[in-house]
């Protein structure tokens, strides 16, 4: 147990950087985390793999996902909504792992959000030239509880626009191991990842992945 993820006084400690109302960015929070994880992200994928799913407009998405939890969030030509089961296996979504949980709670506890219990996490990989284009995260139904984000590997530039779609975004650089803490104000606001730039990683090899923790029931 790392001095970075260890117990001790919820809220804020040096090191953490305000990003905006509501938005904390955990330098490295997930970095000791990292390896447990990375195995319960295996053991996910093994029942539920990575797929690219396809958006109303017909197109392929290039980040590929996967969900844990009660539900996962799907898109398909009929829209995005939150699921209890995986279209592509027909079974519900694994289960989250116990590593995934207590961090987002450790997370969320330090950035001001005690008790988050999350119901879902969707599992985001960024191959080489994978981005996201600027969105909002509002399906969910309790839009007072935050969303947890967790970056490992490759290192990406993060779009953080504002509340309305035309504000100029910030870039952002998030690395393997940092964690942002989205809520309060800042929860709606829209946001991206610019295209993967290619590079190695010692955990992830080639590869960014992001898990996002939600309260989506
Ligand atoms: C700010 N994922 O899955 S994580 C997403 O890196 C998503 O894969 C990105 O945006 C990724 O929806 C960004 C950071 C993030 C996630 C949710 C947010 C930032 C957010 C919700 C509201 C505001
Ligand atoms: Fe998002």
């Amino acid at each position: 147990m790392s001095a970075a993820s260890g117990t001790g006084a919820p809220g804020p400690r040096r090191g953490d950087l305000e990003l905006g109302p509501g938005a904390v960015l955990l330098h490295g929070f997930a970095g000791p985390d990292a390896a447990a994880l990375l195995a319960g992200l295996d053991a996910v994928l093994r029942e539920s793999p990575f797929r690219h799913m396809v958006v109303p407009n017909g197109r392929r998405m290039s980040v590929a996902m996967s969900n844990a939890g009660l539900v996962g969030w799907v898109a398909d030509r009929s829209g995005y909504r939150y699921a209890p089961t995986d279209p592509d296996t027909g079974r519900p979504w694994p289960a989250m792992p116990d590593a995934f949980a207590a961090l987002a709670d450790r997370a969320a506890e330090r950035a001001g959000h005690p008790g988050f219990v999350p119901d879902c996490c969707l599992l985001n990989r960024y191959a080489p030239g994978a981005r996201m284009s600027l969105h909002q995260d509002g399906d969910e139904r309790d839009l007072g509880a935050p969303i947890v984000s967790v970056s490992l590997g490759l290192p990406a530039t993060f779009l953080w626009g504002g509340v309305s779609r035309a504000d100029r975004p910030r870039r952002l650089r998030l690395e393997h191991g940092d964690v942002v803490v989205w809520g309060g104000a800042s929860r709606l606001a829209f946001h991206g990842v610019d295209v993967l730039k290619p590079g190695r990683h010692p955990s992830t090899g080639a590869l960014r992945l992001n898990l996002t923790f939600r309260r989506a029931l």
